[in-house]
């Protein structure tokens, strides 16, 4: 329960500049930029604290998939900047397997797209309006950012000033820790107060970003003996595309001609377009791992977004879970300081973990998919060859996917 407690110790260690408020967000992602936005909106009075620079942040290639409900949230606040203008639209996913394509019409089956927004036009939106428009504070380039007193009822953060060198220390009523899966605000709660749930799928994907236009219209899956490819549109001159790859790879082991190759014959289909070839301009392997962090708030520190969970990108889930935290609780904490009801910061992990491991659940079973015909294991390769042509065969196979990849769940 949110309730007055002991009160924050002198800060004799301390001999920092003092300022005090109500708020500090801890990191400017989505998850951080989303809640503080919410605060500014409804006057509760934060600040945003950030290891890297306005122009870093805002250039960061990442994720560009959105689910529909949370366009329609962003909206609904006024954050979806020039989302409606400038996101594609998308209906359908491909599946390509045993040398066929199979087109999955998600919008027909659930009624809603997906929104291929990239990640740094969505930050950069969402710090324009929250530091341009409503005037809100946000301080970049910070150093050894630091959390204390958070078992007091004001708690605090600390950050070297990159300017002067100088530490300042900022008392505030609540921690907001959106600092991503790197940050510090998780390894702020006592080991004996969280449990860090964890999964390693033994996997890792060579990720790239290439200066072409897509070869199709829509996201492409390709599940082939040689290991997982994916086509991820981004704009009409920029693709994202992954490939399987031993985890802990070198990208250095993926020259040019190497990348283009395997893209080629794992993507390859009966009547499929040719891949245009072109420019790689981002080359880094991710290892497809995951955690769960439980609960996601400790005293007056709440973690949102990858702080608190982190999904590989296998189902192009993480920006989503990290809106659908920053709604929940940018508004528990309006509720919370403008009418003193702390009902919704009592229950946000619990609201917040369910569509967490409903979305970790799903990423589960699509690696599984995507993984499996490569994995050596013939009974294995088997069985997902079966749930493949089961989306392309049973209506209410393909009814339960369409609902989990579109996260349209009626409730979570
Ligand atoms: P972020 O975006 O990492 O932001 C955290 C911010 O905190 C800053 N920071 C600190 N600030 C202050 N003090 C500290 N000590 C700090 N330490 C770090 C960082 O500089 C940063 O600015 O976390 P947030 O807001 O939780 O957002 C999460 C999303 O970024 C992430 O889940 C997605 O990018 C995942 N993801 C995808 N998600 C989707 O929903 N759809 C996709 O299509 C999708 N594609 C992807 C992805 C992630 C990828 N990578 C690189 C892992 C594709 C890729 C390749």
């Amino acid at each position: 329960m949110i309730s007055p407690s002991p009160s924050p110790h002198p800060d004799p260690a301390h001999p920092a500049r003092r300022e005090a408020g109500t708020v500090v967000v801890v990191g400017a992602g989505p998850a951080g930029l989303a809640v503080a936005n919410i605060l500014r909106a409804a006057s509760v009075d934060c600040v945003v604290l950030e290891t890297e620079s306005r122009q870093f942040i805002e250039t960061r290639a990442r994720a560009g998939v959105i689910e529909e409900w949370a366009v329609r949230e962003l909206g609904r606040r006024g954050l979806a900047g020039h989302l409606p203008q400038r996101a594609e639209l998308h209906s359908a996913c491909e599946f390509r397997f045993a040398g066929e394509r199979y087109r999955f019409p998600y919008a027909e089956l659930t009624g809603c797209h997906h929104y291929v927004y990239p990640q740094p036009l969505l930050v950069t939106d969402l710090v324009r309006e929250y530091a341009d428009v409503r005037g809100g504070d946000i301080r970049f380039g910070v150093r050894d950012v630091t959390l204390h007193d958070l078992d007091t009822d004001r708690p605090a953060v600390s950050y070297r000033c990159p300017d002067t060198g100088e530490r300042r220390l900022l008392r505030c009523d609540f921690v907001a820790g959106c600092d991503g899966a790197r940050g510090v605000t998780r390894d702020a709660i006592p080991e004996r107060h969280r449990r860090i749930a964890r999964q390693d799928d033994g996997i890792g994907w060579l990720a790239l970003l290439a200066e072409v236009p897509p070869s199709t219209d829509c996201v492409l899956f390709g599940v082939h003996p040689r290991g997982f490819a994916g086509q991820m549109p981004r704009s009409p001159g920029v693709t994202r595309f992954y490939l399987q790859c031993p985890p802990g790879d070198d990208p250095e082991n993926w020259p040019h001609e190497r990348v283009w190759t395997e893209l080629r014959e794992r993507l390859a289909a009966t009547g499929a377009p040719p891949l245009t070839e072109g420019r790689i301009v981002e080359k880094r392997v991710l290892d497809m791992h995951h955690y769960v962090v439980e609960p996601l708030s400790h005293g007056r520190l709440f973690l949102a977004g990858d702080a608190g969970h982190l999904v590989a990108p296998i189902a192009a889930k993480g920006m989503n879970l990290a809106l659908h935290d920053a709604f929940l609780l940018g508004d528990a904490l309006v509720s919370y300081v403008t009418e003193g009801d702390g009902a919704g910061l009592d229950g946000y992990s619990a609201a917040a973990l369910r569509r967490v491991w409903d979305y970790q659940e799903f990423s589960q079973w699509l690696s599984d998919i995507y993984h499996g015909v490569a994995s050596g294991d013939p009974f294995r390769a088997g069985t997902t060859l079966a749930r493949l042509r089961r989306l392309f065969s049973s209506p209410a196979a393909a009814a339960a996917f369409a609902e989990q990849y579109l996260g349209t769940a009626s409730a979570y």
